[in-house]
């Protein structure tokens, strides 16, 4: 039986481009694909390399039975009409390289790609995964103009399910049963929040000792760099490629998934005109709200130096933008 485009057989597929085809942009066209969540469209400066890893992928279709079609380009005209663009383009930190120059180098990546990607699809959601995060997602929305509900930064998911993972370790107990709760900037300054995290409903305050606690806070702060530490050749993908999936499928499906992610923040938790990470709901709108969680006065103190410290290096990286 045919179908043509208009009939009732015919699929659909909703379309996710990706731009920035590297370890995070491949493994996420992955996971998108065969969950069968919608078409991928990956893109990245090297030339052939994005093409080759869409029909590696496709080649993989029939033994995963999806059927999302995967497209590589080194053209935007390619991902127009896309509902969501992920950003996962950026240059890695090497020897040499400071974190100036990284900020400096990834916010004209990120600023470059936003724009060309949103002027061939105006009507996407768009999902910043480039670091440092939260700077280079408030370079995103001021760079596109979109709504700020329509722009957020991957990181509060990977921060929270690393505090998740280790939280289950440490207890022996089943994962699924873990819930953790990360707020703040993706960076040493990020504020888990041990009295929000909860095995089955009960909070871990309840299930460890306080030097415990810090032990695994302490490793959840420093979870990119321990993977770094002992890859050498780069830094997480795997969580990372998930986590953003999980964004993407709850902005496709309208599923209301109560996530931390790095958004728009206007006058919340005190805070103005910055993305840091905080909990939502994310739905086919994007941002539908920011929670407002009860913090004690440390919490507070935390989430505000982690908060100063996003704002420094946005104004730094506001200031650069002027000589683009
Ligand atoms: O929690 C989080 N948000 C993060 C962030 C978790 C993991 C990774 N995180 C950051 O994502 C990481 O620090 C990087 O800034 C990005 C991408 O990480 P990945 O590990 O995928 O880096 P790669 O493998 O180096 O891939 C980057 C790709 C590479 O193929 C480049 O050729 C491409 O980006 N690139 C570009 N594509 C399109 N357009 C431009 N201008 C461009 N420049 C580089």
């Amino acid at each position: 039986m045919t179908s043509s485009p208009d009939s009732p057989t015919a699929r659909h597929h909703r379309r996710v481009s990706i731009i920035g085809s590297g370890k995070v942009g491949s493994t996420l066209a992955q996971r998108i694909a065969e969950k069968n969540l919608a078409d991928v469209v990956i893109l990245d400066v090297v030339s052939g390399m994005p093409q080759g890893i869409a029909l590696d992928l496709m080649e993989a279709r029939g033994i995963e039975h999806h059927d999302c079609e995967i497209i590589g380009t080194n053209d935007y005209a390619d991902t127009a009409g896309s509902d969501v663009v992920v950003i996962t383009a950026g240059s890695p930190r090497k020897p040499g390289i400071s974190r100036d120059d990284l900020l400096q180098i990834n916010a004209k990546i990120v600023v470059e790609a936003s724009q060309k990607a949103i002027a061939h699809s105006p009507d996407a959601l768009l999902i910043v995964v480039t670091n440092p995060l939260d700077v280079v997602t408030y370079l995103a929305w001021h760079s596109t103009n979109l709504p700020p509900r329509r722009v957020m930064g991957m990181a509060g998911v990977l921060d929270s399910a690393r505090f998740q993972t280790f939280i289950a370790m440490e207890l022996g107990v089943c994962v699924a049963d873990v819930n953790a709760v990360v707020l703040g900037g993706h960076g040493d300054l990020m504020v888990p929040l041990p009295r929000y995290s909860t095995v089955s409903g009960i909070p871990i305050t309840e299930l460890m000792d306080t030097e415990t606690i810090e032990r695994l806070v302490e490793r959840t702060r420093n979870g990119g760099a321990e993977i770094v530490e002992l890859m050498r050749t780069g830094g997480a993908y795997f969580a990372p490629a998930s986590s953003t999936c999980l964004m993407v499928e709850s902005v496709l499906h309208n599923q209301s998934r109560q996530v931390a992610v790095a958004a728009y923040l206007q006058g919340e938790y005190g805070l103005k005109d910055i993305f840091i990470g905080v909990p939502t709901r994310l739905g086919c709108h994007g941002v539908e709200s920011v929670l407002e969680l009860n913090l004690t006065d440390a919490e507070r103190a935390a989430l505000q130096a982690s908060a100063e410290s996003v704002r420094q290096n946005t104004q730094r990286a506001l200031s650069m933008l002027s000589s683009f």
